[in-house]
């Protein structure tokens, strides 16, 4: 392997283990904020309790995003140098200001678990509030590094040297808003599925009728509203990012779609595999005109192909099936979301069918999927380039050679840290059973929060 390639794996496994966290830092405490929304306005103490036990879960997963974000901010300097040395001179602010961002995420998140029982809902609430707001700064300020990349704005190139730096018109470049809302959503969408699916097979564990039951089925009726909402404003803000890469970056939606040929009613393939030596499309199935209307709202929407691209500028065309992927997901939460809301508010019934929390459950895991799926049609579908069109991934990357060696000891340390997470959180919950929560509770005795 070639050390650019190790060095790609290397930064690739690092944000693909990374994003796991910082996404579920926005989802999870939006979660627990509607907790104690709801517990306000119903008084409802269960949902009380279910805000301070997945308090527990932010706690134990801040405590993984806090060194895997170290090691990928470490990481892109020793990997990157050539694509730092531009971001270090036209794109520092949105490093800069995310101190500040996580600075009030752990402050908020302090007071509130510490303060507890000594401050107002209302308060509670307001410092849930900016603990969201912190985790969701950060994740806009690095997304826009990311959109950056894409739509690079701010400053000129010329003679090899960077000129007319302007670091706010680089801050709001052109994939500044569309990333932004495509991130914040997906976050929060998964974080009320991965909270509804817990809920789900809590229930499934659970018979129908019984406290533990009861008290599940109410965290799962709040996600899937929340989920399903957010899973709503996700697509249509999808289908924005979609119309934003037709405009700035069409190799990669050609690539995505699998089009080699430039036309106009151009049509959508769903599955399938594009193989660019032959350029055919193998057992996918096309709808006709619709990615040319996916593309600019109309069927006559010209959509530009592979083939006017030179090839050594194609991104790799799998990354059609992370597409497909991850509208995919988008789509069966959505429908999961809409058959429980359906089922537990119109039919009026308090036990679901085993094969519909089965269905939620998958979700969970499906939704986190879907946030890697998006992050590698992004990145990989950028290749060849780490700044479009101005700087490539082989011109980025360090000098350095055997990376291979280390490259095994990052993944050991993932591996380490995630059996670590999920022992932590396994041991947790089962010495501290939600039935001494609930018992707890009629017991009128707060102590044990
Ligand atoms: Fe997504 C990305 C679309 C859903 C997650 N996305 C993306 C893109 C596009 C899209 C076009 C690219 C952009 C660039 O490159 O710049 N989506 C879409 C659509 C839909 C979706 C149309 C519908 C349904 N997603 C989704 C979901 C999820 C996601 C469901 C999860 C959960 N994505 C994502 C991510 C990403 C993406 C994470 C990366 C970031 C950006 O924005 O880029």
């Amino acid at each position: 392997m070639s050390d650019l390639v190790i060095a790609r794996a290397m930064f690739g496994t690092t944000m693909a283990f990374h994003i796991i966290f910082a996404t579920l830092g926005i989802g999870i405490p939006f979660m627990i904020l509607m907790s104690e929304f709801v517990f306000l306005k119903t008084k409802d103490q269960d949902y009380s309790i279910m805000a301070r036990r997945w308090t527990k879960t932010k706690g134990v997963l801040l405590g993984i995003a806090i060194p895997s974000g170290t090691i990928a901010g470490v990481s892109l300097s020793l990997l990157w140098p050539g694509f730092m040395e531009v971001i270090g001179r036209v794109m520092a602010l949105p490093f800069q200001i995310e101190i500040y961002a996580f600075f009030i995420e752990a402050l908020f998140l302090s007071i509130y678990v510490y303060a507890y029982d000594r401050i107002s809902a209302r308060a509670r609430i307001i410092s849930l509030v900016l603990v969201t707001l912190g985790a969701l700064a950060s994740a806009v300020l690095i997304s826009n590094v990311h959109a950056f990349e894409g739509t690079p704005a701010g400053f000129r190139v010329v003679n090899g040297h960077i000129v007319d730096v302007d670091p706010w018109a680089a801050f709001f470049n052109p994939g500044f808003f569309v990333t932004a809302g495509h991130v914040s959503l997906t976050a929060i969408m998964t974080g009320a599925f991965v909270f509804g699916a817990t809920a789900a097979y809590k229930m499934l564990r659970n018979s129908p009728g019984s406290r533990s039951y009861k008290f599940h089925s109410k965290a799962l009726f709040m996600s899937l509203v929340t989920g399903g909402a957010i899973a709503l404003l996700s697509s249509l803000n999808g289908h924005a990012s979609a119309q934003f890469l037709h405009e700035y970056q069409p190799e990669k939606l050609a690539a995505a779609e699998g089009l080699f040929e430039t036309q106009s009613h151009a049509p959508l393939l769903i599955g399938g595999t594009v193989d660019p030596d032959t350029k055919e499309v193998k057992y996918g199935v096309e709808i006709p005109w619709a990615l040319s209307f996916l593309a600019g709202n109309s069927f006559d929407t010209v959509v530009r192909g592979l083939n006017e691209f030179p090839r050594e500028h194609w991104p790799p065309l799998f990354i059609h099936t992370m597409f497909n992927g991850m509208v995919g997901v988008g789509m069966y939460s959505l429908l999961i979301a809409a058959l429980g809301i359906i089922w537990i508010k119109f039919l009026k019934k308090e036990v679901l069918p085993k094969w519909l929390l089965w269905a939620v459950t998958l979700a969970g895991p499906l939704s986190v999927l879907a946030i890697e799926f998006g992050w590698i049609l992004a990145c990989t579908g950028r290749q060849p380039w780490t700044i479009y069109h101005i700087l490539s991934t082989a011109d980025s990357v360090t000098s350095q050679t055997n990376l291979g060696t280390l490259y095994l000891l990052f993944v050991l340390v993932y591996l380490l840290l995630g059996i670590a997470v999920i022992a932590v959180l396994y041991f947790y919950f089962k010495r501290h059973p939600l039935m001494n929560d609930l018992s707890n509770q009629t017991d009128g005795d707060d102590k044990n929060y």
